[in-house]
């Protein structure tokens, strides 16, 4: 009888350790949770940002003042003889109804909205191709699968037999057509510790990659790190963000003259020439980021420079008052603003300064 008894017991004895450890580890856990996940608890909670975004055709003008309204001239010639040109945009709406749109700083210019997230979130954006072309959306920076890559393979590529496979299903949107892109910000998208608190990213059409960002179709992307988001997604350790795009939109069409292709080379700042980018405007003791982005061919290679003040570039480690941008470029510079006054803000290149690749930005005085 001894010997039966004792398996009992002993089985006893090993379900009152189990249930005493149990015990320890809910009550270790709920200790975590209360001292350990507090003081963390104003630590960035990672969300889906969505984005209503259509390719709209509109009447662009480059310079609307129709003179250079920082000196008073008139528009030069070839530059200035047409200004406005039919192009198509990014517009952003404030839900899936497209039917309200959202009003955008008016120094984003041609530019179509920020996608601004934080390190971890999730972007999703309604893409409704309201234009006559197909287009899509192709990210730069952030995470996506094939059929959230926004991107076609092009003519080229199909006349040498490749596979379409390698198109997804967000490749093309056609007329009237919509698609739901989903990027993620990872933490390769933000910026590392080394840089500032938020970076710049691209995003563009790309089914003719060789035409729709001369269509107009193109826009920045900025991702904030988790450390450093305001819980709307900006970065709190400046007090402005700009995004300037030096890019020179070619207008030129078969059988023109030399003067008048030349004429319609537009060297923009944000699609603007000759001063008529509005909007480049900052207080005195400001701290604020300049994001900027180049594109185009390989006759655009600009120097941005900003007149009364130096930029931290970070990249660089150091500060310097003019920036380097090939086609494709993104980089992000910091600036304290303390010099008040209205300043040039131009490409350094002497053929661009000629056509118009100037513009002016303001540090008006503290009140
Ligand atoms: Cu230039």
């Amino acid at each position: 009888m001894k010997n039966l008894r004792r398996p009992g017991a002993i089985l006893v004895a090993i379900s009152l350790v189990c249930v005493a450890l149990l015990f320890l580890l809910l009550t270790a856990n709920l200790f975590f949770l209360k001292y350990k996940v507090t003081p963390t608890q104003t630590a960035y909670i990672p969300q889906t940002r969505t984005y209503f975004i259509a390719a709209e055709n509109v009447l662009w003008d480059y310079a609307p003042s129709g003179k250079d309204p920082y000196t008073n001239e008139a528009l030069p010639a070839p530059w200035g003889e047409q200004t406005k040109y039919k192009k198509v945009r990014f517009i952003e709406y404030t839900d899936d109804t497209f039917t309200t749109k959202k009003i955008q700083p008016e120094w984003l210019g041609i530019l179509g909205p920020i996608i601004r997230a934080v390190e971890g979130d999730t972007i999703k954006v309604d893409f409704y191709n309201k234009a006559d072309k197909p287009y899509s959306i192709h990210p730069h920076g952030v995470h996506y699968d094939k059929d959230n890559e926004g991107a076609s393979m092009g003519s080229s590529a199909a006349m040498m037999g490749a596979d379409k496979n390698m198109e997804g299903a967000g490749a093309k949107i056609m007329p009237g057509e919509k698609f739901t892109y989903t990027w993620f910000a990872t933490p390769d998208s933000a910026p590392q510790p080394s840089e500032g608190g938020s970076k710049v990213w691209w995003y563009h059409s790309h089914v003719d990659i060789t035409q729709d960002v001369y269509d107009g179709l193109l826009g920045p992307i900025i991702i904030t790190s988790a450390k450093n988001a305001r819980p709307d997604g900006t970065p709190n350790d400046v007090d402005k963000e700009f995004v300037t795009i030096f890019m020179i939109f070619d207008e030129s069409k078969p059988g023109m003259t030399a003067d008048q292709k030349e004429g319609g080379l537009k060297h923009t700042i944000n699609g603007y020439i000759f001063d008529n980018l509005p909007g480049l405007t900052m207080n005195e003791g400001d701290k604020v980021r300049w994001h900027l982005l180049g594109m185009g061919n390989e006759m655009d290679v600009h120097t941005a420079h900003w007149h009364g003040g130096v930029v931290l570039s970070r990249e660089s480690n150091t500060y310097t008052d003019v920036v380097e941008l090939l086609p494709g470029s993104m980089k992000t510079v910091d600036m304290l603003a303390t010099n008040v006054g209205e300043w040039m803000y131009h490409c350094h290149v002497k053929d661009h300064i000629i056509a118009g690749m100037i513009a002016v930005y303001k540090i008006l005085p503290r009140k």
